[in-house]
């Protein structure tokens, strides 16, 4: 019988580290990065605030209309006159020198994303910006290999890409659109998330730090209107667009009929399927970061969990108690598991759906934990007796909430996890290695993770079926995402 502890760790026995806070240099305010240089924007601007303190970062400009057109004309301008021309190999030199900077800045990178963002240092340092670094080192071997690419032996760039990315990986988004896009010669107008537009702007420093070209790569910061004057200008040759699906349609609606090449990430509902011959102690760490990973800010989280019936109560149990060790806090404590999450209108939404699957009859479970009393904070949250018809079963919650349903069959597990209008990863833990195979062309998800989940690597293409979007980022269909002859 494993016995679940009364209280967790409490908050205030962590060790911070404030000294980390020191080596960001945050600036009172900030302009937009059009052709290598910062300016004012011609809009208003905007508040961004540490989500673990709610206090107030910097002021950022908001770019309208006005400073997009001068974005794509700085881009287009680029692309005709320096990076469209330039040999392959030599575009190489500046994404490789990037990455080395990205590597020697790293800790300044992560502890920025942290603050701005408010995931756990832990995993900023250790995942988010080794990532960034390994894309760029990636995308840079390809740029002088592009008539390797599949797509005959000159393959041209699009020219003027667009792309607009969410909150939740600030830095490894923007690096997920701009390495490929600039390894194929194509140049970029990027908007991030309003929430979290600093690590952005740091990266727009790093481009002038590696001597890249004016107006290659473009920072403009921003709400939806600003992402809305991207995927509508004119002179846009290509839209990337990391979000939710909602917008994600909108933005589809809004290129059809044009120019426009598009790509979509969206959101998705992923199943984190555990069978009855699974190591279980193994299932259970990857059922702990397949949804409390990043607070659970990722878009293939294991947020529905399909355990079999004969194992359940055990796997509920160690879960349990795994989840009894998590460190909710101070996301620049290198101890902390789960940081804050991002902003109060997602934390209201985690709530609200919380609180709609007890409403339904979902039976929920957090262990106790003390939570900061300034920030925005969620407690790590398992849902059991969820059938797939309540809405936490069938939502992106976008937070560290677990809803688990239980399955018989291989069968009823696929069935289960297909039936979701979603489509974008999935994880199934088992012993037997033709079940994995079995699953894996069953399973209607454009990552299908084994005995393992949340593992992201350069090469590899990611995307989704159905809702989740089409087109793949990462390995050598990302590259051609931003190449002429691309389907
Ligand atoms: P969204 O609200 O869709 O926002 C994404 C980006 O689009 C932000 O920069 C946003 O600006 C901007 N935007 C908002 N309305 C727009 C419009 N009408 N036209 C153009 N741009 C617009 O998503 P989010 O809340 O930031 O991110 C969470 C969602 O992203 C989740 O559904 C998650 O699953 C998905 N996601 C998917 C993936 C992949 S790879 N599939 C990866 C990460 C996240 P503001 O910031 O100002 O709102």
């Amino acid at each position: 019988m494993v016995k679940v502890p009364e209280r967790a760790t409490p908050f205030f026995e962590y060790a911070p580290a404030p000294e980390s806070r020191s080596i960001v240099d945050i600036k009172a305010s900030y302009g937009l990065f059009i052709d290598g240089e910062f300016v004012d924007g011609h809009g208003k601007s905007f508040k961004t605030i540490s989500p673990s303190s709610e206090e107030v970062l910097a002021e950022v400009a908001e770019a309208d209309e006005s400073d997009v057109d001068l974005a794509v004309k700085a881009a287009r301008r680029a692309y005709s006159r320096t990076w469209g021309r330039m040999p392959g190999s030599e575009r190489a030199k500046y994404l490789y020198r990037i990455a080395r900077i990205i590597q020697e800045r790293g800790r300044e990178l992560a502890v920025l994303e942290s603050i701005d963002n408010g995931k756990p240092i832990k995993e900023s340092r250790d995942v988010d910006v080794p990532v960034v670094a390994a894309h760029f080192f990636y995308y840079a071997g390809w740029a002088d290999k592009l008539s390797y690419a599949g797509l005959g032996p000159d393959p041209k760039a699009l020219g003027v890409a667009g792309q607009v990315i969410p909150w939740n990986f600030p830095l490894l988004m923007l690096a997920w659109k701009i390495a490929p896009a600039l390894a194929a010669g194509n140049t970029v107008v990027l908007k991030p998330a309003e929430t979290t537009p600093l690590t952005a702007l740091l990266f727009a420093e790093i481009c002038q730090q590696a001597d890249l070209p004016p107006g290659v790569v473009n920072i403009v910061t921003g709400a939806g209107a600003t992402g809305q004057a991207i995927v509508a200008h004119p002179d846009v040759d290509k839209v990337a667009f990391t979000g939710s699906t909602d917008v994600g349609k909108a933005i589809a609606r809004a290129v059809a009929g044009t120019k426009k090449k598009v790509t979509l990430e969206l959101g998705g509902k992923a199943a984190n399927i555990v069978f009855d011959d699974a190591p279980v102690d193994q299932a259970v760490e990857g059922i702990v970061n397949g949804i409390f990973f990043n607070q659970g800010h990722v878009c293939c989280a294991g947020s529905r969990l399909l355990v079999q019936e004969s194992v359940a109560d055990e796997v509920l149990e160690k879960l349990k108690r795994r989840m009894s060790t998590l460190r909710v806090g101070d996301p620049l404590d290198k101890n902390t598991d789960i940081g804050a999450i991002n902003s109060a209108e997602q934390l209201a939404k985690i709530r609200e759906l919380s609180e709609i699957g007890e409403s339904e009859g979902g039976e929920r479970w957090s262990p106790p934990c003390e939570l900061p009393s300034n920030g925005f904070w969620f407690p790590p949250t398992l849902f059991t007796g969820v059938t797939q018809a309540h809405r936490i079963a069938r939502e992106e919650i976008f937070g560290p909430v677990l809803s688990t349903l239980t399955f018989r069959t291989p069968k009823e597990a696929v069935e289960k996890a297909n039936n979701t209008p979603y489509g974008l990863s999935a994880g199934v833990w088992t012993d037997k290695g033709s079940r994995i195979l079995w699953m894996a062309n069953q399973l209607r998800a454009g990552v299908v993770w084994a005995n393992t989940f949340n593992k992201f690597d350069p090469t590899s293409p990611f995307g989704g079926y159905k809702e989740s979007g089409f087109g793949r980022e990462g390995g050598l269909p990302g590259l051609a995402a931003y190449l002429e002859g691309d389907r």
